[in-house]
């Protein structure tokens, strides 16, 4: 009887082998994990953009592929998400390259004074300029796409309306953006974006400078009444993906993140040049925020003084 019995359970277990094996049902179930790191906090536009990819990748891949965001640096944070996703903290992560000085130096280019319109042309260039070059720094990883801000514009507690009120006047900035701060006689202050609300409220910086959808995504505009218009600098961010990750990765999974690349850098521009115009008008209606235009002969003065940052 108990000879028996126990024929009877090696039966259902290599059954259930079996089932597990070849249903489709189960097979299916099986999807590729793939975990995704970023810095700034949920409604922010790298997020709505990482949530984009997601959702595109698990779509066009049919539910082969399941993505889990991390937002708010809650897997790696600002300054550490290039090495994590080298080392595998994270399978992917999405960078600012503003964060790390020196290290991006090529793609960091299109944060010079270079007369970048708007979000999507220089997302376009930066893709353009990472294809066209493929610089080292990036060697170490698999890029999925890269994107940038729409160009910087100071934010401010009090109204700077020429270069005596920007002197000595303590704002938030990195990379390029800071190298243009320091040119206009600003005392740059260096620190990632999720730093800033605070070093605000304490009054360690008394503006920053980027773009102008922060004004209503960080709630920036409570406290920043005054914009002044400069159109200058937009910052670079790069998506890695861990190398091992990526030859891990069927061909066909592969092919689908490949022919995102250049569409979520569009994407993105577009996102956040149209969120830029949406923040205006909330500050605006909000806080009664006053938008300074520079007269011809102040933004002359101040264009003059970026001449030596080309070089
Ligand atoms: N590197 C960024 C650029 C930036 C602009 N908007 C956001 C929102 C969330 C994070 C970063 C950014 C900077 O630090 O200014």
């Amino acid at each position: 009887m108990k000879y028996k019995s126990t024929l009877i359970l090696i039966g259902v277990f290599i059954a259930a082998m079996f089932v597990t094996a070849w249903s489709p049902a189960l097979t299916d179930a099986k999807s590729i994990k793939l975990s995704y790191a970023n810095f700034p906090p949920a409604p922010t536009f790298p997020c709505v953009q990482m949530e984009r990819w997601k959702e595109e990748v698990e779509k066009r891949t049919g539910g082969k592929v399941e993505i889990n965001t991390y937002p708010g640096g809650t897997l790696l944070g600002a300054k550490e998400m290039m090495d994590g996703v080298i080392e595998g903290q994270a399978d992917i992560g999405c960078l600012s390259m503003a964060y790390q000085p020196g290290r991006f130096t090529i793609t960091n280019a299109t944060s010079l004074p270079l007369g970048i319109p708007d979000a999507r042309v220089g997302s376009l260039v930066l893709w353009d300029l990472y294809k066209k070059y493929t610089p080292k720094a990036f060697e170490k990883v698999k890029v999925l796409t890269m994107f940038t801000t729409a160009p910087s514009n100071i934010m401010s507690k009090k109204a700077v309306r020429n270069l005596d009120d920007l002197k000595g006047l303590d704002l938030r900035a990195s990379g390029g953006a800071a190298q243009i701060l320091k040119a206009w006689g600003a005392n740059q202050v260096g620190m990632p974006m999720p730093e800033t609300p605070e070093a605000l409220q304490k009054g360690v910086v008394q503006g920053l400078f980027t773009s102008l959808e922060v004004m209503q995504d960080f709630k920036f505009a409570e406290i920043c009444r005054y914009v002044t218009i400069t159109d200058t600098a937009i910052y670079p961010f790069a998506v890695v993906m861990n190398l091992d990750t990526w030859n891990s990765l069927p061909e066909d999974v592969q092919k689908v993140m490949e022919d995102l690349s250049v569409e979520q850098a569009e994407w993105t521009g577009n996102y956040m040049d149209n969120h830029v115009k949406d923040s205006i008008a909330w500050s605006k209606e909000t806080y009664q925020v006053e938008f300074i235009q520079l007269s011809e002969e102040e933004k002359t003065k101040w264009d003059e003084m970026l001449g030596p940052i080309h070089l």
